[in-house]
């Protein structure tokens, strides 16, 4: 594998789950495979679970990690080529990037959608640029459109805790503060269009996702009606997509806050979100720490849906 960005990288999804489940009994199994070998992270953002996640991930397939965090003592890069850079910036990235490919053998890169451009953000400049001119292997730890290794990890899950074959998934967006990148939703759903799952999204008017992400989904307007039958709740905020409205917030509505009264709604649903979470926004304090609630161990999975990829990494280095 020489580029992580989305669900088809995997190649056959139900292969790459057997393979997770597998990696998750014997997570030491393949520790002489990474031995000399290093992994380079860069942060264009904050992380919590991507940062310790993905280096336990690395120490388990033993290879050396490195981080850089870009804006915490690093030269300021410029990203767009043809600048004077007569301003703030002191270094490229079409330096940078080779540069720090000369000192590692994969690299995994944070960097969200900046919502200034959005054909930038959907063509996913930085990340782009990153698998054309490192030079090695390069996995997104969440770039400007989708977060692969979250909606790997919750595809793992959603297979630990199902009670039945074809499970009903249900995508509900959830109020926030903040505008929020797509990029967890349009993994999200790129993975559940290619599971055995029934997927329905949710959200209000205005907040359509991309198509090349939702594809066939059902969308349900009506957030109750979604809810109805669910065996998983994935919650999330995202800004809205549309042209006119991109990164925008639209609404702020707290009756999409999931609660008690919506999870009764469910046949005794899972509650699912990334984190980090704001309670009382997205979810209520009484659902998160519900026995419903999987969130803990969806997190844990982390570090198994980013080893699969580390693995797969590392195996075609040899
Ligand atoms: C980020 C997002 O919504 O994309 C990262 C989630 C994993 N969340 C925040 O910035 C709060
Ligand atoms: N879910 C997730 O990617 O969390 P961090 O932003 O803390 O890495």
């Amino acid at each position: 594998m020489k580029a992580f960005t989305n669900v088809k990288d995997l190649g056959d999804l139900k292969v790459a789950v057997q393979e997770a489940l597998e990696i998750k009994k014997n997570r030491f199994g393949y520790k002489s495979l990474g031995e000399n070998k290093t992994l380079l992270m860069v942060f264009f953002n904050s992380s919590l679970r991507t940062r310790l996640s993905t280096q336990k991930a690395a120490i388990n397939l033993g290879m050396n990690t490195m981080v850089l965090d870009v804006n915490q003592g690093a030269w300021r890069l410029e990203t767009e080529r043809g600048v004077v850079m007569d301003g703030d910036k002191s270094e490229h990235l079409l330096e940078a990037i080779p540069v720090m490919g000369c000192y590692c053998d994969i690299i995994g890169v944070r960097s969200f959608a900046r919502f200034e451009n959005k054909a930038d953000d959907y063509k996913e400049n930085i990340l782009q640029q990153f698998i054309q001119y490192a030079g090695r292997p390069v996995f997104s730890m969440e770039g400007a459109t989708t977060h692969p290794l979250q909606a790997f990890a919750d595809l793992i899950t959603i297979e630990e805790y199902k009670t039945k074959a074809r499970p009903k998934v249900v995508l509900s967006w959830a109020p926030h503060p903040k505008a929020l990148p797509q990029a967890v939703p349009n993994s999200f759903a790129d993975f559940m269009n290619e599971a055995n799952v029934d997927f329905v999204i949710t959200h209000p008017e205005g907040y359509e996702l991309d198509p090349q992400f939702v594809r066939g989904a059902k969308i349900e307007y009506d957030q109750d009606k979604a809810f109805a039958g669910a065996d998983f709740i994935y919650a999330k905020n995202w800004s809205a997509f549309a042209d006119e409205h991109y990164g925008q917030i639209l609404s702020k509505d707290r009756s999409w806050t999931v609660d008690t009264a919506k999870m009764a709604l469910t046949n005794q649903a899972k509650f699912m979100h990334c984190l980090p979470v704001r309670r009382n926004m997205i979810v209520t304090d009484d659902v998160i720490e519900s026995p419903q609630s999987i969130v803990i161990p969806e997190a844990a999975n982390r570090e198994i849906s980013c080893e699969v990829v580390l693995k797969r990494m590392l195996e075609s280095l040899k």
